[in-house]
C-alpha cells in the first residue's frame, strides 16, 4: 500500500457531498490538502477544522471551475512546494433539472457541461503540466454510472459524465508513456447535496430520490477514492463503477 502521508492532493468542489468525505478522509491519512469551491465559507470552515484535527496542511480556494482565467491563476499562484501536486480529484460537479431534451432549458444544459466537462478539462490542463514536468501524479475523476447509461430525461447530465468517461480514457492513453496514473470512480446514487442542486432546493423530490433503499454515503465514495491512490505505484486502478445495494442500473432500483 502506497502511504498518503505528506502526500499532496488538489480536491475540487470540496464544500460538500463526496469532496468533503474525501478531503477528509485523506487528511485522516496525513495528506496536506487544497481545497477549491465556490462557497468560501465552508472550504475555509473545512481547511481549518481538518488541519487542526489531523496536524496536515491546508490551503483554501473560491474558485469557480468554469472560470478558465480563475483556474489558472489559482495553480500558477501556489507556492512552490504546492505546486508539486500528487493527486486531482476532479470532483466538482452538477445536475440541473430532470426534463425531456426538447423540454430542457438551455441555462441548465449550459451550466452542466461548462462545469462537468469544461471545468474538469481546465482544471486538468492546468495541474497535469505539473505532473509531467515530475513525470509523477494520480488524477481522479468523479464520473458517474450515468456516465455509462442513460436514464430517461437524464440526457445533457448523461452526456456530461459520458464526456468524463472518454476525457478520463483519453488521459489515460496520453499519459501512457508516464508514471501518471488515471482513474474513474463511477458511483450511483449517493445521498448529498446532488439532488438539492438538481431540484433547486426543492428537498422533498431530491429525498424522493433517495427513498425506499439505502444509498451510498459520501464516506462510501470517499473509501474507494482513497482506495485507488493508494494502490502500490505499479497498479492502476482504471474504473471503479459503484452501486447502491438493491441498485442494479440507472433505472432498476428495488424500492421497499
Ligand atoms: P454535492 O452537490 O454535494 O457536491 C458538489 C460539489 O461540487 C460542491 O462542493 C460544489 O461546491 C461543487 N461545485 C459545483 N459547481 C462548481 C463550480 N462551478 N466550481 C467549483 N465547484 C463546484 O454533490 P456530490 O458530492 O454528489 O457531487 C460530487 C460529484 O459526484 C459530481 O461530479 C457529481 O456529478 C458526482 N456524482 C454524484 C452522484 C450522486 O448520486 N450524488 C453519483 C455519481 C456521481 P460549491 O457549490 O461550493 O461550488
Ligand atoms: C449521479 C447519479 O443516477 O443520480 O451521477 O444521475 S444519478
Amino acid at each position: 500500500m502506497l502511504s498518503l502521508k505528506g502526500k499532496t492532493v488538489f480536491i475540487t468542489g470540496a464544500s460538500s457531498g463526496i469532496g468533503l468525505a474525501s478531503a477528509k478522509a485523506f487528511a485522516k491519512k496525513g495528506a496536506n490538502l487544497i481545497l477549491a469551491a465556490r462557497r468560501f465559507e465552508n472550504i475555509k470552515n473545512i481547511g481549518s477544522k481538518l488541519s487542526k484535527q489531523y496536524k496536515i496542511e491546508c490551503k483554501t480556494f473560491k474558485l469557480d471551475v468554469r472560470k478558465k482565467n480563475d483556474v489558472e491563476s489559482v495553480v500558477k499562484n501556489l507556492p512552490a512546494k504546492w505546486k508539486n501536486i500528487d493527486i486531482l480529484v476532479n470532483n466538482a460537479g452538477l445536475s440541473r433539472g430532470l426534463d425531456k431534451l426538447h423540454e430542457g432549458k438551455i441555462p441548465d444544459w449550459d451550466e452542466m457541461i461548462d462545469t462537468n466537462v469544461k471545468g474538469l478539462l481546465y482544471i486538468s490542463k492546468t495541474v497535469i503540466p505539473l505532473m509531467v514536468k515530475r513525470n509523477s501524479g494520480h488524477i481522479i475523476n468523479i464520473g458517474s454510472i450515468a456516465g455509462h447509461e442513460v436514464y430517461p430525461k437524464g440526457n445533457v447530465y448523461c452526456a456530461s459524465k459520458h464526456a468524463v468517461d472518454a476525457i478520463t480514457k483519453g488521459m489515460r492513453i496520453d499519459l501512457v508513456d508516464t508514471n501518471i496514473r488515471v482513474t474513474t470512480i463511477d458511483p450511483g446514487l449517493v445521498e448529498t447535496e446532488f439532488s438539492v442542486v438538481r431540484f433547486r432546493g426543492n428537498v422533498k423530490m431530491a429525498k424522493a430520490v433517495y427513498t425506499g433503499i439505502k444509498p451510498l454515503t459520501p464516506d462510501d465514495i470517499a473509501d474507494a477514492i482513497v482506495y485507488a491512490a493508494s494502490r502500490p505505484e505499479n497498479v492502476v486502478i482504471a474504473e471503479m463503477i459503484i452501486l447502491a445495494n438493491k441498485q442494479a442500473s440507472s433505472t432498476v432500483v428495488h424500492r421497499t
